[in-house]
């Protein structure tokens, strides 16, 4: 079961077959069907934006990357962050670590080979960045998400009201539980009469990696480099499949937000939870962080590759340039049969633009020079 945890807002707490598919506005790519037998395709990885946009050309981010077009307006107008309404972090002393594995889950992720990586000291968000805490940020910037601008977002159908699906014209062909949904965004998750109003301690999902960007900004905080993120998922264990160990479920008990039953038409939540849960509601790992793997998905810094050597490396950042952006952790949406990625060395990938019900970011801090 479940812990139930005190948060710092003083709340009690009580992936898919990839396919070309045009979806209108949206489109899912990345079509291999070979992968569909092996059971790795949780689906969302291949979600991504169409070229054809509404939106006007002054506030186009196709051409115009929203970090920065956020930032050009912050600096005419700067807007200190409520500080006290950021996470705590959780400062890492970093140093050398195993990274990848050399028994890779779905090797064509390129999870592997193992190989020796340093990563400086830092500090690190101790859970997901949450609806109340992204709500504070657009309170004070004005800031709106790249979802809200696109005037859509990508939904897991398996939450939709029969309302919303019934208006629905396309879901993505070989992974029908992926739906482009009108008026999906971070306030309305599940479309257009869903509210996170009960949720504002659960991680805030839809967001692109600009919109990411332009909260750590404001945080004066950033995304984590894979790597990083990676060293804090381990929690300080070696060479081991998840943050607490090689044991899904030690002594019986569900230690992240994933999924139990039949994906994607039986979801029994034995952990607690069908959708996200709020933050720290599982055990968090030998560093003190919640929710590293499962719950939702964390955008990285980097740019996404599959081809990785032995080679020891400090600091890796990732491919100089790239398509798409890389995300760790699986989400509540995970299950082995189809998307065994909540495990540390696991990762997958987005198009920066895309947005989803099952992805969310942290920030990391460097150390005061
Ligand atoms: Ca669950
Ligand atoms: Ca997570």
């Amino acid at each position: 079961m479940a812990s139930v945890l005190l948060n710092r807002f003083g709340v009690l707490f009580l992936c898919i077959f990839p396919a070309c598919c045009d979806t209108g506005e949206l489109l899912l790519e990345q079509c291999t069907p070979s992968s569909e037998s092996q059971g790795t395709g949780c689906g969302c990885q291949g979600l991504k934006r169409d070229g054809a946009v509404d939106i006007s050309d002054e506030n186009n981010l196709k051409h115009h990357d929203g970090a920065n077009v956020y930032s050009e307006k912050a600096n005419e107008t700067p807007h200190a962050p409520e500080h006290d309404v950021r996470s705590k972090l959780v400062h890492l002393q970093g140093g050398w670590f195993m990274m990848g594995t050399d028994d890779p889950g779905i090797p064509q992720d390129g999870e592997g080979p193992q190989r020796r990586v340093w990563v400086d000291p830092f500090y690190i968000e101790e859970h997901e960045v949450t609806n109340q805490q992204f709500q504070h940020f657009t309170n004070q910037t004005g800031y709106i998400t790249e979802a809200e601008r696109f005037g859509d977002s990508f939904v897991f159908e398996g939450l939709l009201n029969e309302k919303v699906k019934s208006t629905l014209s396309h879901a993505v062909a070989a992974a029908p539980w992926w739906s482009p949904v009108k008026g999906a965004d971070w306030r309305h998750p599940e479309g257009p009469d869903s509210t996170t109003k009960h949720r504002m301690n659960h991680p805030v999902l839809h967001v692109s990696w600009a919109d990411t960007q332009s909260y750590c900004r404001w945080a004066e905080r950033r995304l984590p480099t894979e790597a990083e993120w990676e060293f804090a998922c381990r929690g300080g264990l070696q060479d081991r499949l998840y943050p607490w160990g090689n044991n899904l479920m030690p002594r019986g008990q569900h230690y992240a937000n994933l999924w139990q039953g039949d994906f994607p038409t039986r979801n029994t939540a034995e952990d607690g939870y069908a959708n996200t849960s709020p933050v720290m509601s599982f055990p968090a790992n030998g560093f003190g962080l919640y929710d590293m793997v499962g719950n939702a998905w964390e955008w990285t810094a980097d740019w996404w590759n599959i081809h990785h050597n032995t080679e020891e490396k400090k600091n890796p950042k990732g491919p100089e340039s790239g398509i798409d952006r890389v995300k760790k952790g699986g989400s509540y949406m995970c299950h082995k049969s189809y998307c065994y990625r909540y495990r540390c060395a696991a990762r997958s990938q987005n198009t920066p633009d895309s947005s989803a019900s099952n992805l969310g970011f942290r920030c990391v801090s460097d150390p005061d020079p």
